[in-house]
């Protein structure tokens, strides 16, 4: 029988990412209603904390496993800020526009070669709300900040995140070559090779 798992994301970006990250898995992918996630607060000061918070309270609501993610964008120049609080970088709730704008604005006086920066994305599964053994997947993804925005696909900073290898940016790329390569399918792939034991 397929085994029902919850995904702890309201952020339907990282929804439309992580369902053909995930396809490989025998599972029914469960979708919280976007209340639930909004009232968990993420206090902790790294992703995977905020990953695990998330995770555990949505299998404790949902009586069911629960993958979580928890991911952002560190850029070197500014010490990698915004990092955990990514989502929320331009205020409550969570704008990627402003959060745009506000990037921009905090690098406008740094020069080209100095816009260094990373998608960072942790992945977790959690068997059940209170599971001692959490499964983890990290992975991250290295690029430049443009000084504009550039394409139209993707999700939060995709289109001012620039990839050299490619020229273009994040959100110049399809979901399937966005996946070939980014933080989320990286964290996926690692957490991928752990659950395969679980739904053997
Ligand atoms: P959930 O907690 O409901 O999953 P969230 O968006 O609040 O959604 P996070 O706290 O993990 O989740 O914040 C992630 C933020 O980092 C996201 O909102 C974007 O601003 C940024 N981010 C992460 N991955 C990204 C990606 O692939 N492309 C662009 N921006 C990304």
């Amino acid at each position: 029988m397929t085994a029902k798992v919850a995904l702890a994301t309201s952020n339907e970006g990282k929804r439309a990412e992580l369902a053909p990250l995930l396809e490989d898995l025998d599972i029914e992918l469960v979708l919280p209603d976007s209340n639930l996630m909004n009232e968990i607060e993420e206090p902790g000061l790294t992703f995977i904390e905020n990953a695990l918070i998330k995770a555990r309270a949505v299998s404790a609501h949902t009586q069911l496993p629960a993958i979580a993610d928890d991911s952002g964008l560190s850029v070197n120049a500014l010490g990698g800020k915004p990092g955990i609080h990514s989502a929320r970088y331009a205020g409550s709730p969570s704008n990627a526009a402003r959060n745009n704008e506000k990037l921009l604005a905090a690098l406008s006086e740094v020069p080209d070669e100095e816009r260094k920066a990373s998608f960072q994305c942790v992945l977790v599964y959690l068997r059940q709300s209170d599971d001692p053994v959490p499964l983890v997947g990290v992975g991250s993804w290295a690029g430049e900040i443009l000084r504009e925005p550039r394409g139209t696909q993707g999700f939060g900073y995709d289109p001012l995140f620039f990839v050299p290898g490619l020229n273009r940016t994040a959100a110049e790329l399809s979901t399937v070559e966005k996946n070939g390569i980014s933080h989320r399918a990286r964290a996926a792939e690692q957490l991928l090779k752990k659950l395969k034991d679980d739904f053997r």
